[in-house]
């Protein structure tokens, strides 16, 4: 028996937040369909409260040494270890993934809270070469300020870790507007950052805050002059009116929006990884990940036995409680996407697509929208496939030549990941090199979802352009100062510029 939403915020600490407000947002779990535990919206003045507080912390963090800020990241990463299944459970009660990908989900943020602690003792610049004697230049990265988060109810905890881990360690305070869907999932991390907090001094206060309300707060952080940046997860729709708020501002946007994720299944691809890493990629998250697989292109000699071996797949998937561990898919995050779901395969099979199994609406838990994943079969790609439907559908599509097979994979808005299964060298390196995929993940003979944190992670197009979590991503949370020092006793120009004596 899992444990109850309520026993599962006690475990963790988080105080039940019903108070006598008017204004208030109850969420409705997707397991059962039934609403959670009703809590307060902040109002306009409150986020002004907390903005001009983070500002405050902002001065006292850039003056603490980044080793020392990596300590309080170092210590959330301890507590996570200690409350991974019961956080993984506030997850699977708030966005209704199974708990096996929530348990997943916690384990990027340990993931990222060691890369974040490692980075505070590597935050370094260039030095270069002067073309004036006696002068040196350097690149400095310093504190940027706060950092606004927005994120989405498909990761409600990893795209906050992936964001606030670095941006404490670069010396920036976070205000994060969770998705109204998983309030409590925000609350009991910035509970878990308190703890880690506790006992550092000053500092840390305020070091994250956390908001709770709708569209109304993040334009208000979109607009406000005092958050130089606004990280956005969600859909393109949503990125693309808080990314032209901001730079109305002239400030800084960091964009993780819609996929449209292709894998393509060549001619000499090792059938049984293809099938492990299309039936992950596509259903997993119940289809609700940013990177999850949309668009399957197989090569026309392949089709046959790969149809018959998803549809296998797919008929012996269980499809119920996300705390059972019995269950490979739980339920859409609410009736909306099911209706959506049902709407773009209809749409689908009118655009010439064969629905070969999957679709069905399965008696789940209570009042949860439990669902059959979606294979379903086009002769091309048509209109409909250029559009991100966030739910358990997968199209696939013959091809004959690789190429032609790239072009229709790049040929939607979105650029986030992709995939290829092949054996041949060539055509691994076609897809990965400037001529192949055009998306920021790229991936060969594995699926398009579960990305580690240790690589940036993000994509071009309508997915927004922005990158998070591994690499030199940290360099957005920084700004960059360009120093050229003389040391000599001369004053010569750069360019050889002589100037008249005066
Ligand atoms: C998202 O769906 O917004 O690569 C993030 C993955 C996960 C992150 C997904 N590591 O599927």
């Amino acid at each position: 028996m899992a444990a109850t939403f309520a026993e599962v915020l006690s475990k963790l600490g988080v105080t039940l937040l019903s108070g006598g407000a008017t204004d208030v947002l109850t969420p409705v779990s997707p397991v059962n369909g039934l609403p959670t535990q009703a809590l307060p919206v902040h109002s306009p003045a409150e986020l002004d409260h907390m903005i001009a507080s983070a500002q405050s912390a902002f001065h006292r963090l850039r003056v603490t040494p980044a080793p020392v800020r990596g300590e309080v990241i170092r210590r959330l990463g301890l507590l996570l270890r200690t409350h991974k299944a019961d956080l993984a459970a506030l997850v699977t009660w708030e966005s209704g993934k199974i708990y096996q990908e929530s348990l997943g989900e916690v384990q990027e943020m340990i993931d990222v809270c060691d890369f974040a602690v490692g980075l505070s003792r590597q935050l370094c610049g260039l030095t270069i070469t002067s073309e004036r004697p006696m002068h040196r230049m350097m690149e400095q990265w310093h504190p940027l300020g706060p950092l606004a988060i927005i994120s989405a109810f498909n990761f409600p905890v990893a795209v906050w870790a992936w964001n606030a881990t670095l941006a404490v360690v670069c010396g920036n305070p976070v205000i994060w507007k969770p998705s109204p869907q998983t309030p409590y999932c925000a609350l009991a991390c910035q509970h878990l950052l308190t703890q880690a907090a506790t006992g550092l001094g000053e500092a840390f206060e305020n070091v994250s805050q956390v908001c709770i309300g709708g569209v109304h707060l993040a334009e208000a952080l979109a607009d406000d002059r005092r958050v130089p940046l606004v990280s956005a997860t969600g859909s393109t729709q949503m990125g693309r009116a808080v990314g032209e708020r901001v730079a109305r501002r002239l400030g800084r946007s960091l964009l993780e929006l819609g996929g449209n994720n292709a894998l393509i299944v060549t001619e000499s691809a090792n059938f049984s990884l293809a099938v492990r890493a299309i039936v992950f990629s596509a259903v997993g998250t119940a289809g609700q990940r940013c990177t999850s697989l949309r668009r399957l292109f197989v090569h026309q000699s392949r089709l046959g036995e790969l149809q018959a071996a998803l549809v296998q797949a797919y008929t012996s998937l269980c499809v119920g409680d996300p705390f059972d561990a019995h269950f490979h898919v739980g339920p859409l995050v609410s009736h909306a996407a099911a209706d959506s779901f049902r709407e773009t395969m209809q749409r689908a099979i009118a655009q010439g697509g064969e629905l070969l199994c999957g679709g069905k609406p399965v008696k789940g838990v209570g009042s949860g929208a439990y669902l059959e994943p979606g294979l379903m079969f086009m002769p091309q790609q048509t209109d409909i496939m250029h559009h991100e439907c966030f739910a358990p559908l997968l199209y696939m599509c013959p091809f004959l030549d690789l190429e032609a097979a790239i072009a229709a994979q790049n040929a939607v808005p979105q650029g986030l990941s992709s995939a290829i299964f092949t054996d041949k060298l060539q055509e691994a390196e076609l897809f990965m090199s400037a001529l192949g995929s055009d998306c920021g993940i790229a991936n060969v003979n594995i699926g398009t979802s579960g990305a580690e944190i240790g690589g940036a992670f993000g994509g071009e197009k309508d997915t927004g352009g922005g990158r998070e979590s591994g690499s030199d991503a940290w360099k957005n949370y920084m700004r960059r100062a360009t120093n050229t020092i003389n040391y000599g006793s001369q004053l010569p120009l750069a360019q050889g510029i002589e100037f008249p004596k005066l």
